[in-house]
């Protein structure tokens, strides 16, 4: 990916954590949702490309989206010479977090060149995710005690060491019983299975593996961020209502059993991701705003330069005599 989209794409992740982070706390998860939408739309059209959203947002929930199959980028006005590019975005991944003013939530985009990401329903899925260091040592069909045994023994501690995150769902009764019964940790969260599944691929944030059915889309962002932290990912699609049914069958999905490996979910060799912090969070700050400027972290990471970045941009007011602080 040219450097001058790569740059494009975080400043769309940030310009969406930025609007959205300006509503925090007003409780209105959509209308929160809809400015972040809005405005990674508009830095997504300034770029160099021709791109097309695979995974979009949205239809579950009927928030306002930047729907599968949207064009995006200058390319498709301007020319072929443009690269084209899919895109993966959820503007604002945690409404609930953002909208409540609670930890977590964060704008996320990744691409790649046609075809490298899942152009997965929006449903569930369950998944299983995990860092390098526990990454051969998974399996989503294995039992839970199985699969928490072998991380203990990845991470050479013992099963009681090991933190899980959950989302706290009803129907993760199952998933939680077992999880205590095997004797390791959990940390349950409200929503953002996808910043829950970063965290868990980081040494230090004290989270070592994220389980349980959230999105689908969710699920295809998390494994793009895997393949560009050396983590690992398994995800089953799976419908929870008829109509979830029904839409897996019109995309053509046939097997219901079939598990997905990271490389199957991000297939791509030209990867890149970006998430921003929208409220303070595990891994990356909130936005914050101040007389003169707005801060914001982030999360970039390329697959194929091979590199992480945790970023942290100022955007200074214009004619602002505001003295950057180090913190
Ligand atoms: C899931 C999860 C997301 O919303 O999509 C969840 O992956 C929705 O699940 O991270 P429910 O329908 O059970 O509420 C998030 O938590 C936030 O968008």
């Amino acid at each position: 990916m040219e450097s001058s989209l790569e740059v494009g794409f975080l400043r769309a992740a940030e310009k969406a954590a930025i609007a959205s982070a300006r509503t925090m706390g007003y409780g209105k998860r959509k209308y929160s949702d809809q400015v972040a939408v809005e405005a990674m739309r508009d830095e997504l059209n300034r770029l160099k490309m021709r791109g097309s959203v695979v995974i979009g947002e949205g239809e579950r929930d009927k928030a306002p989206m930047l729907y599968v199959g949207e064009p995006l980028g200058r390319g498709w006005t301007e020319g072929e010479i443009y690269p084209e590019v899919d895109i993966a975005v959820d503007p604002l991944e945690g409404t609930n977090l953002c909208a409540t003013g609670s930890a977590n939530s964060i704008a996320v985009i990744a691409a790649s060149e046609k075809g490298g990401l899942l152009n997965a329903p929006d449903i569930y899925m369950d998944k299983i995710v995990v860092g390098p260091t526990a990454a051969e040592s998974v399996a989503l069909n294995a039992s839970v005690e199985d699969n928490l045994n072998a991380m203990a023994e990845a991470f050479q501690r013992d099963v009681d060491e090991l933190t899980i995150i959950v989302l706290d769902r009803e129907r993760h009764q199952d998933l939680i019983a077992q999880i205590r019964e095997a004797g390791a940790r959990i940390k349950l969260i409200t929503d953002g299975d996808l910043s829950g599944g970063i965290a868990a691929a980081v040494r230090g944030t004290g989270v070592h593996a994220a389980m349980g059915i959230g999105g689908a889309p969710e699920g295809v962002l998390t494994a793009a961020a895997m393949r560009c932290l050396g983590g690992r990912m398994q995800g089953k699609l799976k419908p929870l209502e008829k109509w979830q049914e029904d839409r897996l069958r019109s995309m053509g999905f046939k097997d219901d059993e079939k598990v997905y490996d990271t490389s199957e979910l991000a297939s791509g060799n030209d990867i890149i991701f970006c998430a921003s912090g929208v409220t303070d969070g595990d891994l990356l700050r909130g936005v914050r705003f101040f007389g003169g400027g707005i801060r914001v972290s982030s999360l970039f990471m390329s697959l194929k330069s091979n590199v992480i970045r945790f970023v942290d941009t100022i955007y200074r007011e214009e004619g602002s005599k505001l003295a950057v602080s180090f913190t």
